[in-house]
């Protein structure tokens, strides 16, 4: 089941819960921040042991103070115009994170709208991708939860589902 909701991820109670990283996995503003400030240090701790995570792949580690089990830290890209294989690699960071969530038997897991802040991806565009993805995974879970920040981007969201 693929399901969409307004509100802060870091509150959900999917078994898992899918952070927006940097290569360094060094914690940062946006969804990351918010993140690490919600689990405290000890998951920075372990982001530090792992040390980095290139763009388009994700690592997985505890949750510290969440609802959620486990966080998978997945970086996408920076938008710089669509011709540096932007699509790609944020396709490859969804998917990547579905298949290290299913290696660890997670049924249910919630994802940011991944690249659309600070790094700048088109809203719809990054939506598309992300539904896309979620429907290749749908049978391995219970449920996948696209998590919105604004209304903005929850009508981004449901008007894409409505029109599959
Ligand atoms: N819950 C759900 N979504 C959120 C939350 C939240 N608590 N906070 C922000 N968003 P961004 P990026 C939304 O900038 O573009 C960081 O510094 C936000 O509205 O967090 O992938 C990292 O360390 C937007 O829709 O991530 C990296 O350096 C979405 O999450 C860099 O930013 C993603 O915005 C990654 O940039």
């Amino acid at each position: 089941m693929i399901t969409v909701r307004k509100g802060d991820i870091t509150r959900e109670d999917t078994e898992a819960i899918v952070n927006a990283a940097n290569t360094g996995l060094k914690g940062g503003g946006g969804v990351d921040g918010a993140i690490h400030r919600a689990a405290g240090p000890g998951v920075m701790d372990e982001c530090r042991r792992i040390g980095r995570c290139p763009t388009g792949e994700a690592v997985i580690t505890g949750s510290g103070r969440l609802r959620a089990k486990k966080i998978i830290h997945t970086v996408g890209p920076i938008w710089r115009g669509g011709g540096q294989h932007e699509p790609e690699l944020l396709q490859s960071a969804y998917r990547n994170s579905f298949k290290l969530a299913r290696e660890n038997g997670i049924r249910s897991i919630s994802f940011p709208a991944i690249s659309t802040g600070v790094y700048g991806y088109p809203k719809k565009e990054a939506a598309g991708i992300a539904v896309r993805v979620g429907y290749e995974f749908e049978k391995d879970f219970d449920e996948i939860r696209f998590i919105c920040f604004s209304d903005e981007d929850l009508k981004i969201y449901q008007e894409i589902l409505n029109n599959r």
